[in-house]
C-alpha cells in the first residue's frame, strides 16, 4: 500500500536503517533480522523509484551506483596522514616508552591500545555529518578519491547520528577483508581461473582500488576507524580514548577490544594478551598500535620528519614454520571442481597445529613447484588459512615426486576432465560422486539456498551413508519410515527434519536459483533473473541474448546458464524437483488472467509513479503481453510516464497511442478494451 505521505515514510525508513546498521555495524548487536531488514529496504527502494525527487545521496540506497572511474581524482589530506613506526619486539616498545616519558619529563598519564588491523589505511570527510570524500593514504600528503567505492562499504556510515555534529571532521580508519570473506573470494578465484590474493590486506586493497564501484560492492569489505584528523566544530576532547567514545556514538565502527591502560606494565600485559588472542579474531591483526592518550601530551610530543612520537605500531613476530608434505589429495566441491591440498606432517605455527593446506588448483602447485616429499615453509596468515608458501629447493633430496592430477576422481572413479581455458579440474561422475553430492547437499540446503534447518553435514552425511538420497531431489520423497529408526533420530527431530524439507518445497524462486548452484549465480543475480522470468522454465528457457540484455547480468552469467540448462543431469533434478511438488515459480498475482494482453506490445517512457520499470515489465508479461524496447508499427501503444524520451514523439509519429499511467493501469485490469478506439 502506498503511504500517505511518500516523504515523510522516506525519512522515517532511512532512520530506521541507520538505527538497524549501528546495531549491527557498531554496536554488533542487530536488532532485526536479515529479513526484516531487508523488507525496510526494500520498501524504500520502491517508494524511491515510485518518487525519485525523493532521493538523498545519503540514503542507504545509494550506496552502489556510480559508474565506473577512469581515473581516481588526487585528494589533499588536510592534515598529513603519518605512518607509524614500528616496533619489532618488546624491548623496542619498552624504549618508545622511555623515550616518550624523556620528552615529556614525566611519564605519561595514560596510554590507548588498539589492534593493528593489516588493512588499507582511508580517509573519510564529514561535512555536516554527511560524508562527501573518502580517500586513500597516497604518500601521506596526497592521496586519491575513493568516494564511490567506499560508499560501497555497508559499515561506513553516510550519514552521522547524534546532535552535536561537527562541521567538518575527517575521520580515519582501516578498510579490511573479514577472513572468511577473504577465503570465500579465493576459492571463487581459483575456481574461475583467476589470479589469488596473497592476503587479506592485498584483497581489501585490490577491492577498493576498482574502477568500478559495483565490483568493490561484491567484496565485503569492512571498516575500524581508529583516529580523528582534521576537525572544525563539534565537540572537544581531551584524550584519544574519549573521541574513539564519540566516533563509536556517531557510528562510526571503533574495534571493541581498544582498551584505556593507565601504564606501561599495563601496555605490556594488553599486548601480551592481544597476542595470545589474535587468532581469535574474524579479521587479520599483525600487532597493536599504542598511542598516548591525552591529546595535551601528544601535541607536547608532536612529530619527527615521519610519524607522531605519541604512537607506535608493535609487530607480532612473524609465524612461518616449516614442515614435510607428505602428499598432495584432492577435493570434489559442489560443483565438481577438484581441487588438490597439501596433506603436511603435523607442524604447530600460529596457534593451531596445521595437517592440511588448500593448493587451491593444479596451476598453483605447478607455479610454487610443490613436490611430494618437499620441505615446504607453511605461513598462516589468519584464524582458518594456512597456506604453503613455496618449497625448500636446498633442503631436497632427489626423492621428492612431481604432483600430477589424477586421471580418475579418488571418490567415485568417473573421469576428471580440464576444459581448455579452464584451470579447474572437473570430476564428471555427477551426483554419483559421493563427494560432490555431499557438498551440493550442503549448499542445496544451506541458508543463502533452501534453508532447510537441521540439514547440515551431520544429517546429510547420515542420509548419504544409509543409501537414502542419491540427489538433492530425493530429500523431497524421504519418509518418516526412512529415519525413525536411524541412530539418534526420534519422533521430535524426524518431525522436525521433515517439516523443515516440506517448507521448502515454497521458497521463492530466488532462493531455488540460488540453491541450484548454477556457477555464477549468487544471491544477488538470482533474484535479478527471479523478478524477470518468475519461473524457472523461463529462466533455463531464455536464450543467452535475452539473459544478457538483462540489467545486472553479463554475457558471462547468461553462457553460464545456458550450459546449466543444457546440461542433461541438471535437466533430470529440475525434472525431478517439480515431480516432487517444489514451485520453481513465484506466485502469481491474484486473479491474474495470464492472456488478457495476449497480442499486446508495449513500449515504457519515462518514469512511473506506482510502477518500476521492472515491476511494469512483470506485470504486462504476467497478462501475455510483451514490453519492446523501442517504438514501431507493431507497437499497440507506448505507455508515458514523468519525463518521457524522444520514444513518446516517435509514437506520434507513427501514430502509435499514448497511454498515461491511469491509462496503462485500466489496460493491466481491463485488456485490450480499454484502448483508446482505432
Ligand atoms: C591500525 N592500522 O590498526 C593507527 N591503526 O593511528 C590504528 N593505525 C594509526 N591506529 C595514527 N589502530 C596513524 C595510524
Amino acid at each position: 500500500m502506498a503511504p500517505a505521505d511518500p516523504a515523510a515514510r522516506a525519512v522515517e525508513l532511512r532512520s530506521l536503517l541507520r538505527h538497524h546498521d549501528y546495531r549491527y555495524y557498531v554496536l554488533d548487536d542487530p536488532e532485526a533480522s536479515d529479513a526484516q531488514y531487508d523488507a525496510l529496504k526494500r520498501e524504500l527502494v520502491a517508494l524511491e523509484e515510485a518518487h525519485p525527487e525523493l532521493i538523498t545521496p545519503d540514503s542507504p540506497t545509494q550506496r552502489v551506483g556510480a559508474p565506473p572511474a577512469v581515473q581516481f581524482a588526487a585528494v589533499s589530506h588536510r592534515e598529513r596522514m603519518f605512518s607509524l613506526d614500528n616496533a619489532m619486539a618488546a624491548e623496542e616498545l619498552d624504549a618508545w616508552v622511555a623515550r616518550v616519558e624523556r620528552a615529556l619529563g614525566r611519564p605519561a598519564a595514560g596510554f590507548a591500545c588498539e589492534p593493528k588491523i593489516d588493512g588499507l589505511a582511508v580517509s573519510l570527510t564529514y561535512e555536516r555529518g554527511r560524508l562527501v570524500v573518502g580517500a586513500t593514504r597516497g604518500d601521506g600528503a596526497v592521496g586519491e578519491d575513493i568516494t564511490a567505492n567506499l560508499r560501497t562499504i555497508g559499515a561506513i556510515p553516510l550519514a552521522l547520528l547524534g546532535d552535536d555534529l561537527p562541521e567538518v571532521m575527517e575521520v580515519r580508519g582501516e578498510v579490511y577483508m573479514p577472513l572468511a570473506a577473504f577465503e570465500e573470494l579465493n576459492r571463487a578465484q581459483a575456481e574461475a581461473g583467476e589470479r589469488l590474493f596473497v592476503n587479506p590486506r592485498n584483497a581489501a586493497a585490490g577491492a577498493v582500488r576498482q574502477k568500478d564501484p559495483a565490483i568493490t560492492a561484491t567484496r565485503r569489505l569492512s571498516i575500524w576507524v581508529y583516529q580523528i584528523g582534521f576537525q572544525r566544530g563539534g565537540p572537544a576532547f581531551a584524550g584519544h580514548g574519549e573521541s574513539l567514545a564519540w566516533l563509536r556514538s556517531a557510528g562510526f565502527p571503533v574495534n571493541p577490544t581498544s582498551r584505556h591502560c593507565n601504564d606501561p606494565t599495563a601496555v605490556r600485559d594488553y599486548v601480551q594478551r592481544a597476542e595470545a588472542a589474535r587468532h581469535d579474531f574474524p579479521y587479520q591483526t599483525d600487532g597493536v598500535v599504542v598511542k598516548v592518550d591525552s591529546l595535551a601530551e601528544q601535541r607536547e610530543l608532536g612529530f619527527t620528519a615521519r610519524s607522531p612520537r605519541w604512537a607506535v605500531a608493535y609487530k607480532f613476530p612473524p609465524e612461518e614454520e616449516t614442515t614435510r608434505l607428505l602428499a598432495i589429495a584432492v577435493n570434489v566441491g559442489r560443483t565438481g571442481a577438484v581441487t588438490p591440498y597439501a596433506v603436511l606432517e603435523p607442524v604447530f605455527v600460529g596457534g593451531a597445529t596445521i595437517t592440511n593446506a588448500t593448493l587451491h588448483n593444479q596451476d598453483e602447485v605447478a607455479r610454487k613447484d610443490l613436490r611430494v616429499g618437499d620441505t615446504v615453509i607453511i605461513r598462516r596468515a589468519g584464524e582458518v588459512i594456512p597456506e604453503v608458501v613455496g618449497p625448500v629447493p636446498s633442503l631436497r633430496t632427489g626423492a621428492e615426486k612431481v604432483w600430477q592430477m589424477p586421471e580418475e576422481c579418488p571418490f567415485c572413479g568417473s573421469p576428471i576432465v580440464r576444459r581448455p581455458g579452464e584451470a579447474v579440474a572437473r570430476c564428471t561422475g555427477g551426483f554419483a560422486c559421493p563427494s560432490r553430492l555431499r557438498e551440493y547437499l550442503a549448499h542445496f540446503a544451506g541458508r543463502g539456498g533452501m534453508d532447510i534447518e537441521g540439514l547440515g553435514y551431520k544429517t546429510i552425511d547420515m542420509l548419504l551413508r544409509e543409501g537414502l538420497i542419491a540427489d538433492p531431489a530425493d530429500l523431497f520423497s524421504l519418509g518418516k519410515d526412512d529415519l525413525i529408526s536411524r541412530e539418534r533420530w526420534g519422533e521430535v527431530s524426524v518431525g522436525n527434519l521433515l517439516a523443515a524439507i516440506d517448507g521448502a518445497r515454497d521458497r521463492p524462486l530466488a532462493r531455488v536459483l540460488t540453491a541450484l548452484g548454477i556457477p555464477l549465480v549468487g544471491g544477488t543475480v538470482a533474484r535479478v533473473l527471479a523478478r524477470r522470468f518468475r519461473r524457472l522454465d523461463a529462466v533455463l528457457a531464455a536464450s543467452e541474448e535475452e539473459l544478457s540484455a538483462i540489467d545486472g547480468i553479463g554475457p558471462e552469467i547468461a553462457g553460464s546458464l545456458r550450459a546449466w540448462a543444457e546440461d542433461p543431469d541438471n535437466r533430470r533434478l529440475v525434472a525431478k524437483l517439480e515431480a516432487a511438488g517444489v514451485r520453481l515459480a513465484d506466485p502469481e498475482e491474484e486473479g491474474v488472467d495470464r492472456s488478457r494482453l495476449a497480442g499486446v506490445t508495449l513500449v515504457i517512457t519515462g518514469t512511473l509513479a506506482g510502477f518500476s520499470r521492472e515491476q511494469a515489465r512483470v506485470a504486462v508479461e504476467d497478462r501475455g503481453g510483451k514490453v519492446a524496447g523501442s517504438v514501431s508499427k507493431k507497437t499497440t501503444a507506448v505507455v508515458v510516464g514523468e519525463s518521457p524520451g524522444s520514444k513518446a514523439q516517435k509514437a506520434q509519429e507513427l501514430g502509435v497511442p499514448l497511454l498515461d499511467e491511469a491509462a496503462f493501469v485500466r489496460l493491466l485490469a481491463e485488456g485490450p478494451a480499454a484502448l483508446p478506439a482505432g
